[in-house]
């Protein structure tokens, strides 16, 4: 036999643990992810007169890896056709032939020569067609499979909204396989496959089941015989158990195993994720010969949560603590390779974390293996996110896609969780008619009871979970906290509303009116574009300092209730949500770290506070730039002080504070070396450049690149830092006259537009502004110069605000006329500008000039003609 299997691997015969169905011998099953013919057509090419050409693609693939980041306010939501020649000669003895998809979004439909071969909804697990009546199996015939996708809006396909991309195409990857006319099944909403479980652990003994299900396609009834062998980490046998049965023709058939018990077992923990492995094996018990094999990965934990003290693993408290991660990967959409996928993993362990939040699908079977493998506690949930269908497609679209969550993640040590809504009660349909509404959310609450027993009767062995955000009441009276066995709870308390102080009590008020439930923090967080820095943070304003601050505090509420079993940041990386706007459009950027998997500083203070092992980490960021020679430095460790030497100068120390030890030290321009150490002995090392900003503008001065109406610094896409305005002070400069521009009505953020601006990758240049702006002035030596001026209209017109801006809704701003003349040094150089009307609105436009300048200094001058004169910013720089 390991000739065999030796000789299998040697050939190029994949056999992985697609499908959670694990490593296979008496199947084959091959890898079919390469060149295949795609095209993206709303029509079936197959029913066109003329040819067309049909470019080559691999697998994974997508074809919204570019369209969601253009212009457009759309993506292409519609059919993508792929084919391809199935290559049938290596599965020539094999009775039964399948195609496996470990995904494909959202709606899938296969043909086999012509024929339908099955068809499949949900995005994001994974499906079997049997195509075994299909094919033509002679010498040299072809066999081609087409197979139709559309990722378009269906009404009775969760997700139906959602703050993500719902990219579509066969995003994973495509297996054939083949088996003999007795199998294990395949896990999905109609089968199960072999499931293992572990009724009793404890650090004395544990007991291994095992489920298995089996198919008999052929004609005849079978006698076979299940052998199940237990091995441990080093492949040592611990365990064996033998059982017959007859397999009826056409028919299926479940066998249950028990091994016997195992005496001080090793337990699976995030500290030591301890693997056995079972392996499956059908036989033919006249013959002996093995017709299917399946292997699986075991973990033995035990586990409980309670509403008081929060996580107990193996019989101790552990506070879990990690992050979300979505799919994506910039470049690349959702189509992943799962290597990947696997490294986003190993970044999640190293920052620390011991728990994961497949938010807001099921992820690649690659994911859950190494979340096995390297120890991390799992919940993962199926896609029902801000809203439902009352409809029994919809129902059933649901209940079809937790079944097939459950069976084929259910071998999964690491998961602990099953979740099934997100959110739903979001923005609630019939706002304006109150009877209605109480039957919408009859129905929300008719759905929940449904997805949660259908769970609890798949596993009894684990949680169930719904996850909520912060409108603690209208979920209580809906009964959707009653429903789960866990709450979660997704908090932005100080982010899209009410102050960072309200998270502390909002935890409480969990624990004082539902003090039988346990409850996780299932989401929190702050946009963080590493781009933008404040030296007076505030919310919303997507400084990297704001979102500091806000999970320090986060971090620190959480750590003191032993109630909160847990929580997870949100998130682990940037990803797209085509319909965002604001400082990156089409990005959510909440991450800890940017779409590339670039750490922000924020990955690194988890580090401080989750790393078990001393940790010490000066921040790399180029941070606030200042007028003086002052600058902060930032060192993330999860000790108490730290000494730092700024360029040979004597050591200083610098005591920390929840994670951080901060210091406002002199450095001079250019390059400056950092090292910090702490008591330990641990030591880091950076160069940081630094720059201050000219306060007089001296003959020599490099340059000046001013944000107007704001109080935040931005680093373009040339790593040019942009910063904020003053009022102008004599001898220097500044702005004369004016206020921020707001928002009209937005008590979210205090200046500044939330709306994309077209033409240009550097919005926040654009997004702020002075409004009745009177004069810039810079008091300059004589000499030449280039002066920038920057403006967008931010007024006006319809605003659509995506469902994940919990508070807000869409808002028309009112159009109004707005005409100024600009006069450089008493010479009119725009005369009658009219932004929106000779560029429209929300759009970037630059005018430059090169000016002269005597010992008068410079003096720009706005003069309203209708409405008030805008600036949004401003550039100079002396030229020869
Ligand atoms: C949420 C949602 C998540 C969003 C997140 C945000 O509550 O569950 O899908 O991405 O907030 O960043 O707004």
């Amino acid at each position: 036999m390991y000739k065999a299997i030796l000789s299998l691997l040697l050939t190029g015969i994949i056999s992985c643990a697609a499908l959670g169905q694990g490593r296979s011998v008496g199947r084959i099953q091959l890898s079919v992810t390469e060149q295949w013919s795609f095209l993206k057509m709303e029509s079936d090419p197959r029913t066109l007169e003329h040819n067309v050409h049909w470019p080559v693609v691999n697998l994974p693939h997508t074809w919204n890896s570019e369209d969601v980041l253009d212009a457009r306010k759309d993506y292409y939501r519609g059919n993508g056709w792929y084919k391809k020649q199935l290559d049938l000669s290596r599965l020539k003895d094999k009775k039964e032939l399948f195609l496996q998809f470990e995904a494909a979004d959202q709606e899938t439909e296969v043909w086999v020569n012509g024929k339908k071969a099955g068809f499949h909804a949900g995005g994001y697990t994974a499906f079997t067609v049997r195509i075994t009546d299909l094919v033509n199996r002679n010498a040299g015939a072809r066999n081609e499979v087409v197979v139709r996708v559309t990722n378009r809006f269906n009404e009775s396909i969760p997700p139906l909204t959602a703050d993500f991309t719902f990219y579509g195409g066969i995003y994973r990857e495509v297996h054939l396989v083949g088996t003999d006319a007795v199998h294990v099944t395949f896990p999905g909403n109609m089968e199960k496959g072999v499931q293992i479980s572990t009724p009793v652990v404890t650090h004395e003994k544990a007991q291994v089941q095992v489920q298995a299900e089996l198919r008999n396609e052929s004609n005849t009834a079978r006698q076979i015989r299940l052998v199940s062998q237990l091995k441990d980490r080093e492949g040592k046998l611990v365990g064996s158990v033998e059982s017959e049965a007859s397999a009826d023709a056409q028919a299926m058939l479940s066998v249950r195993q028990q091994f016997n018990e195992l005496q001080k077992p090793h337990l699976w923990s995030p500290e030591s994720p301890y693997l056995y492995t079972v392996i499956t094996q059908v036989k033919d018990a006249v013959t002996g010969e093995v017709l299917d094999r399946v292997q699986h990965s075991v973990g033995l934990r035990s586990f409980r949560f309670s509403a008081d003290s929060g996580f107990f693993l193996n019989g101790q408290p552990v506070k879990l603590m990690g992050a979300s991660r979505h799919q994506d990967y910039k470049g690349l959409g959702n189509a992943v390779p799962k290597q990947r996928a696997v490294k986003d993993i190993q970044l999640l362990k190293q920052m620390g974390a011991n728990f994961f939040r497949t938010a807001h699908y099921p992820q690649d079977q690659a994911v859950l293996d190494a979340c096995d493998r390297l120890g991390l506690l799992v919940a993962t949930e199926i896609p029902v996110v801000n809203t439902i269908t009352e409809t029994d497609f919809f129902f059933t679209n649901c209940l079809a896609m937790q079944k097939e969550l459950v069976r084929q993640y259910f071998n999964h040590p690491s998961i602990i969780i099953w979740g099934y809504m997100n959110e739903v009660l979001l923005r609630p349909k019939y706002n304006g008619d109150k009877a209605r509404q109480a039957s919408y959310f009859e129905s929300v609450a008719a759905l929940a009871r449904a997805l949660d027993s259908l769970t609890r009767s798949e596993d009894p062995s684990r949680y169930t979970m719904i996850v909520n955000h912060g409108d603690f009441k209208r979920y209580k009276e809906t009964g959707l906290t009653a429903i789960p066995m866990i709450v979660g709870w997704n908090l932005y308390s100080g982010w899209y509303g009410g102050q960072l102080s309200d998270f502390g009590k909002f935890l409480d008020r969990h624990h004082q009116e539902l003090p039988d439930k346990p409850m996780l923090v299932t989401e929190f967080g702050a946009d963080a574009d590493p781009r933008i820095r404040s030296r007076q943070p505030e919310r919303f304003d997507k400084s990297i300092e704001y979102a500091l601050q806000f999970n320090q505090i986060y971090l620190k509420e959480i750590k003191q209730r032993p109630f909160v079993a847990g929580a997870l940041s949100w998130i682990l990386a940037d990803f797209n949500s085509e319909t965002r706007e604001e400082t990156m459009p089409h990005m959510n950027n909440k991450g800890l770290m940017e779409w590339d998997r670039k750490p922000k500083d924020l990955y690194f203070y988890y580090q401080s506070q989750l790393v078990k092992h001393p940790f010490l980490k000066i921040s790399r960021d180029p941070g606030t730039l200042s007028s003086d020679s002052l600058h902060t430095i930032r060192v993330f460790t999860n000790g108490d002080e730290v000494q730092l030497m700024v360029n040979d100068r004597t050591p200083i120390r610098v005591s920390a504070t929840n994670g951080i030890a901060q210091v406002r030290t002199v450095l001079r321009s250019g390059w400056n070396q950092i090292s910090a150490r702490t008591e330990q002995g641990l030591q880091d090392s950076a160069r940081i450049y630094y720059q201050p900003y000219p306060d007089q503008l001296e003959k020599g001065f490099k340059s000046l690149a001013i944000l107007l109406g704001a109080k935040r610094q931005f680093i373009d896409s040339s790593k040019r830092h942009w910063i904020e305005d003053r009022p102008y002070r004599e001898g220097s400069w500044g702005s004369v006259g004016g206020q921020p521009f707001t928002i009209p009505g937005s008590s979210r953020q205090s200046y500044g537009t939330d709306k994309a601006i077209a033409q240009t990758e550097n919005d926040p240049v654009y997004q702020t502004q002075q409004t009745g702006i009177e004069a810039y002035r810079f008091d300059v030596p004589p000499g030449n110069y280039e002066l920038i001026l920057h403006f967008a209209e931010l007024e006006g017109g319809e605003v659509m605000v995506p469902a994940y801006n919990l508070r807000d809704t869409s808002r028309t701003e009112v159009i109004r006329d707005r005409i100024f003349d600009v006069a450089i040094n008493g010479k009119t150089v725009l005369k009658d500008f009219n932004i929106a009307g000779q560029y429209g609105r929300a759009v970037a436009v630059k005018k430059v000039f090169k000016l002269s300048v005597n010992n008068t200094g410079l003096v720009v001058r706005f003069t309203a003609k209708t409405g008030a004169p805008v600036l949004n910013a401003i550039e100079l720089k002396p030229i020869k």
